[in-house]
């Protein structure tokens, strides 16, 4: 504690970790590449220098506050030094900034403004090293790194994966996997979060807009698109609304401007595969099953657990993941209902996620030959044909989702938050025993950013032990207590980002923890606001189930709705 004078201001240090922090606090927006509050500090990027008094510069985000010391963050040193990084970066960077993925968000053109360069004094090197397109969901373009490291802090530290790291020296380092293997050939599990941190256009999401546009443009086909729960509530930060304001109405109504023929809602597959899982998780119980059941709707944790725990596997839960039970439903079912061969339709979805674009590859997921989901663009890829089309966001009419695929609970909204798929599996479980009739119940317990959260539910004179973690590197240190013996669990729910889906590395930037808390809070509220409580009360599922299948968890179920995993 104490206090310290920032540029003639005095501030309270309290729990400030390092004088960035402090600086902040003086309302001072000091710029940094490489500080981001939830990773270890680097202190590479040399941006947030300051002057203090009887010590010279210091690195701000690495140097803790004491009590008495006089800051200055803008004296002609700490001008001159943050205009040359600037300048020596952009000497060393591809400067194709019109054509740049990131332009109007990358953080090296938005300092070279903020802080004036108008001109580079050093000479420009045009060495170029080849673009990594073979991920399905990320490129990765090194001519325009600027080795801050993001990437490689947030793979090792939130994911535990450290698929990245400097490799070369000199005027050759770069950032790479091992070995200098393309992305498709390593562990990464698609997650995206790299490319979330990730500064400059070095990390983007792959672009599937103008294969998408090629369908809607395509007078054979029928144009079929679903919106995941986390995307409704982050969609307007790309049109100046804050994180976790409602844009559904507006969406939707974009949506149609855009030409897709039938706009529909992931909640309604959320639903089902809660019904699905729920009765999973009761048959387990019963039958003395594999515990605990593992849920397995997202495909970086499906990924994670394939490569690194096989013998996990048979824990995971046999549903296929929202986004694919509607693939499934759209290409063998309503598509005949609809008069149309399954090559005829052409399911899209629009996700949160980065790594949907992986799953939506694999191969299991086809009906006669054709993916069940064709494309997937994330929720910036959508802003961005909603800004290319000229459609003015802000001024459209709410309209609502088409029906039948177009309804779902608040128990499916909550899916896009970490411990949501929990207390929408804990809704149907004490619901579905007590006859539906449960009322409401709110799981206050699994609700939260914190990266493991456990809860126990009484279910029929048992108690049930819960754990949901968000993060990879959280689920494996729950996944080592559990193999150790340490801890045991019923069930367990584990998202791969940082919040769950509505972090996830699809969505708009800045992707941090304020931007998250927003969107979980905006979620919770539609949550509360919905009519529709309990996945079961979705009557438009349980009909569908009735219609398709003859009713819930069956063989039938089992063969389009379900899935098997691949150690
Ligand atoms: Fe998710 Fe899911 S919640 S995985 O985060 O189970 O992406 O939003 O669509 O499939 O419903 C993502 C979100 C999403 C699926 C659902
Ligand atoms: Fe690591 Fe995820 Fe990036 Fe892959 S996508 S490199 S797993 S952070």
């Amino acid at each position: 504690s104490g206090k310290v004078t920032v540029d003639g201001q005095v501030v309270e240090i309290n729990d400030a970790r390092n004088i960035l922090e402090v600086v902040r606090r003086a309302g001072i927006k000091l710029p940094t590449f490489c500080y981001h509050s939830e990773l270890s500090v680097y202190g590479a990027c040399r941006m947030c220098m300051v002057e203090v008094e009887g010590r010279g510069l210091v690195a701000s985000c690495s140097t803790p506050p004491a009590d008495g010391m006089v800051i200055h963050t803008s004296t002609p040193r700490t001008r001159r030094l943050r205009r040359m990084v600037i300048e020596l970066l952009l000497a060393n960077h591809d400067r194709e900034c019109t054509s740049c993925d990131r332009s109007g968000s990358c953080k090296l053109q938005q300092l070279a403004r903020q802080l004036g360069v108008t001109e580079v004094r050093f000479g420009h090197r045009d060495r170029k090293v080849p673009v990594d397109g073979t991920s399905y969901a990320l490129v990765k373009n090194p001519n325009k790194c600027i080795l801050c490291g993001d990437c490689v802090r947030m793979c090792k530290e939130i994911q535990g994966l450290g698929i990245w790291d400097f490799a070369f020296r000199g005027a050759k380092t770069m950032v790479t996997t091992a070995f200098n293997k393309p992305l498709a050939e390593v562990a990464c599990v698609n997650c995206g979060q790299c490319a979330a941190v990730c500064p400059t256009g070095a990390l983007t999401v792959k672009s599937e807009v103008d294969r998408v546009w090629d369908a809607i443009l395509d007078p054979a086909k029928m144009v079929v698109v679903q919106v995941a729960p986390a995307v409704r509530v982050a969609i307007g930060e790309e049109f100046g609304l804050l994180p976790g304001e409602k844009a559904t109405g507006q969406m939707v109504a974009a949506l149609k401007k855009l030409g897709f023929d039938r706009v529909f809602d992931t909640l309604f597959t959320a639903d089902m595969t809660t019904i699905e899982e729920g009765l999973e998780l009761l048959g387990r119980l019963e039958k003395g099953g594999r515990l605990p059941l593992f849920t397995s709707c997202c495909p970086a944790w499906v990924k994670y657990a394939e490569q690194f725990h096989a013998d996990l596997l048979d824990n995971l839960s046999t549903c296929r993941s929202p986004q694919q039970m509607f693939g499934s439903l759209v290409k063998k079912h309503y598509a005949r209902e609809v008069g149309k061969q399954p090559a005829e339709v052409v399911c899209v979805s629009v996700m949160p996620c980065t790594a949907k674009k992986f799953e939506a590859r694999r191969p299991e997921f086809t009906t006669e030959g054709v993916p069940d989901v064709d494309f997937v663009l994330s929720t910036t890829e959508l802003a961005r044909m909603i800004k290319e089309a000229g459609i003015v966001f802000n001024e459209l009419e709410p309209e609502m989702f088409d029906n039948p695929l177009g309804m779902g609970s608040g128990a499916a909204v909550i899916y896009g938050a970490s411990g949501g798929v929990m207390e929408s599996v804990v809704r149907f479980v004490s619901t579905h025993l007590s006859g539906g009739d449960g009322g409401r119940v709110d799981f206050y317990p699994v609700r939260g950013m914190q990266g493991i959260k456990e809860a126990s539910l009484e279910l029929n004179g048992q108690t049930l032990q819960l754990a949901v973690v968000n993060g990879l590197a959280n689920a494996e240190k729950l996944i080592q207590r559990i193999k150790s013996g340490r801890a045991f669990y019923h069930a367990v729910e584990v998202m791969a980002c940082p919040g769950g889906c509505l972090g996830g590395g699809g969505q708009p930037v800045p992707n941090n923890t304020a931007a998250r808390l927003g969107r979980m809070k905006g979620l919770y509220g539609l949550d509360r606001a919905e009519q529709l409580h309990n996945p079961q009360d979705n009557i438009f599922v349980t009909r569908a189930l009735e219609r398709w299948f003859g009713g819930p968890a069956n063989p039938n179920t089992h063969r389009d709705l379900h899935t098997r995993y691949y150690p």
